[in-house]
């Protein structure tokens, strides 16, 4: 998880209410809803960001990074 991820969950990104055009989150967006509360907001966002990896550094799902859950 890069730069390149964090421009895709901007576009998700809903706030705490869900989003205006979709109940919920947009198609293609469910992943970002990280504690799948039917948003996108500031929360997820950090979860994201506890599991960055660095610029076209794949994710390790057996070596996580510290504070990443998936
Ligand atoms: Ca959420």
């Amino acid at each position: 998880m890069d730069q390149g991820d964090f421009s895709v969950i901007q576009n998700c990104f809903t706030g705490p209410v869900g989003g205006s055009f979709w109940p919920g989150v947009a198609p293609g967006c469910e992943r970002y809803d990280r504690d799948r509360d039917d948003d996108v907001d500031s929360l997820d966002v950090v979860e994201f960001e506890n599991c960055a990896t660095g610029p076209g550094v794949l994710l390790d799902e057996t070596s996580l990074p510290t504070d990443c859950s998936l």
